[in-house]
Parts: C-alpha cells; structure tokens; sequence
C-alpha cells in the first residue's frame, strides 16, 4: 500500500441541468457525486486547524456550483469540469470524481450509471524550439499558450538559446528552450494540447526535423516510459541534442531520467 492521504465526499447530490436531450437542459435532474481528493493533511494533524486541509463544506460548495453554472451535453464533461476546479481550488496532488446520473431518460430499469475521471498532478518538460519567423515571439507565446491551457501550470521556462539546426534539415538557426510544466493532463492528451498550440502558432508539419515556426517535444513526462505510435517519452534523442539538455540543465539538473537513471547534470553532450 502506497502512502498517502485522501479526503472523501460521498453521494453529493446536486440538481442541475446535463444531457443531451431537450428538456434535460430545461428541467433539473439529480446528479450524485462522489470525490476522492489526494492531498497530504500531515500538517493538518500536527495543527488540528481545518484552514490547513481541504475543508469537505467548501469542496461540497463547489461541485454544487460548477454543477449548476453549466449545462452540459456530458456526464464526461462534467466530470472533468469539477475534477479540475477542485484540483486548482485546494492544489491537489490528485482528484477522483465520479459522477453518477441515477435518473438519466433511458427506456429500460437501470439502478444508475455514471463516470469516473482520475487526475493526477505530474511534472513534466518539454523542449520548444523555433527557426522561422519571429523565433522569440514564438517562443513567448507558445508558453503563454501552454499556461492558460486547463490542467496544465508553467512552473519554470529556461533561458532562450540560439543554436545550430540539428539533423541535416533544417537550415534557419534555431532558438530553443525547455519548460517545466505541472500537468493533470495524460500523456496522450498533453500531445494534443502541444499540437494545438503549434499549429496555433502557425506551425504546417512539412518535412520531419525541417525549419518550422514552433516545435514542442515532450522529453519528460514523470517517470514514465512510454512506447506507443504517437508517443516515445523519454524522447528518444534527447542525450544527443545539446539543445535539449543545455536547458534542461538549467531548469532541472537534478532530474533523474527513469530510463538511464542519469541526473541531466551528469549526461554528456558534444
Ligand atoms: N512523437 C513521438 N514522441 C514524441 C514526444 N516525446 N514529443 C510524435 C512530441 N512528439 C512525439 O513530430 C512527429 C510525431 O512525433 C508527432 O506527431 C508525435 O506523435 P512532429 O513535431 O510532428 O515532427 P518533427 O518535429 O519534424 O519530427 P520529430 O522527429 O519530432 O523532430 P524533432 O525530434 O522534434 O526534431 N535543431 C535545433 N538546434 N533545435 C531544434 O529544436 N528540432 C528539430 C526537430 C530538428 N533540429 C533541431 C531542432
Ligand atoms: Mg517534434
């Protein structure tokens, strides 16, 4: 059993208005919830003072709310829309909530249905790079992006280096960086936010390692490993790419890779 500590809510109920039928977003319905908030009350213990944990009436108060503000097709939706205000709202490390829709218009006796999300707050880096056009507006605003992007926080952004294109494609100089974000994003889900950005910012996927106006790699998502046809993280050349790890340095020299267990200040890179 891993050490942790949870705060829990159970069968909420709220009225509000979700669904995809008609009247469904016209006449409230019961929606039942339940929450599990990842969040260490060490400190509440030791003080024995509510302001140092996650007060159970406020957490209550805001599913209510975000219940009720919106009308949505989704139980989904929903779902992830209180998840993520009450991770924001108390800093979780992690949420699960589950949603359940007791009275939902189907024609045959059920007892209920529902949906459960799970978030959980991971620390990841990316590398962002730019050869074309306006390379540090490019930059800026790829940061900006990343930052008013819902369940991801900007924690740290590198200095912005030039450096000489990598690979034999590309022949613009490029200005690079490296980000440490907060994420409750998965990973599969972050590499869609990444793309929405870069082609946001203009980016038109011609040639692989070709000049570009915005290239966004994740190099580290948590521990992780992943192999899959989207996604290889680690990033599969980060060791060899000066660009990567000069910044990586800068921001997270202590950072251990899980697949060679090198801390970044010890890898070398001609
Ligand atoms: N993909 C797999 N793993 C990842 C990952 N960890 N992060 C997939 C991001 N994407 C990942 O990427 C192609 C596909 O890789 C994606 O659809 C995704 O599913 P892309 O961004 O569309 O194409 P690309 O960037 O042209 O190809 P690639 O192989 O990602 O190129 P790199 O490795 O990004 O290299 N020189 C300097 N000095 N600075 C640079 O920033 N960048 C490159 C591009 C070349 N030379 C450079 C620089
Ligand atoms: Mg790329």
């Amino acid at each position: 059993m891993e050490q942790n500590s949870l705060i829990l809510i159970r069968g909420l109920e709220v009225k509000a208005c979700h669904g995809v039928l008609g009247f469904e977003k016209t006449q409230p319905q019961p929606f039942i919830f339940d929450a599990d908030m990842l969040f260490d009350f060490y400190g509440a213990y030791k003080s024995d003072d509510v302001t140092d944990t996650v007060n159970y009436a406020t957490a209550c108060e805001l599913i209510t709310q975000t219940a009720q503000k919106h009308g949505f097709n989704l139980i989904e939706k929903l779902a992830y829309e209180c998840a993520f205000v009450l991770a924001e709202a108390f800093a979780l490390k992690g949420v699960k909530i589950t949603v359940y829709k007791p009275k939902a218009p189907v024609n045959v006796k059920f007892s209920n249905v529902g949906v459960t999300v799970t978030l959980l707050r991971t620390t990841a880096y990316l590398s962002i790079g730019s050869s074309e056009g306006d390379k540090k507006a490019r930059l800026d605003e790829a940061v900006e992006k990343l930052g008013k992007t819902r369940g991801i926080s900007v924690k740290k952004v590198s200095s912005y280096i030039k450096t000489p294109p990598y690979g034999g494609v590309a022949k613009g100089e490029f200005l690079n960086c490296a980000a440490e974000i907060e994420t409750f994003l998965a990973p599969h889900a972050l590499l869609d936010e990444i793309h929405r950005i870069e082609s946001e910012c203009g980016r038109v996927r011609k040639e692989r390692w070709g000049d570009r106006t915005l290239d966004i790699d994740i190099v580290f998502y948590g521990r992780q490993i992943i192999s899959d046809s989207r996604l290889t993280v680690p990033h599969p050349d980060y060791r060899n790419r000066w660009f990567v790890l000069a910044p990586m340095r800068e921001i997270a020299p202590d950072f251990v890779c899980p697949e060679c267990n090198i801390c970044i200040k010890d890898i070398k890179c001609d």
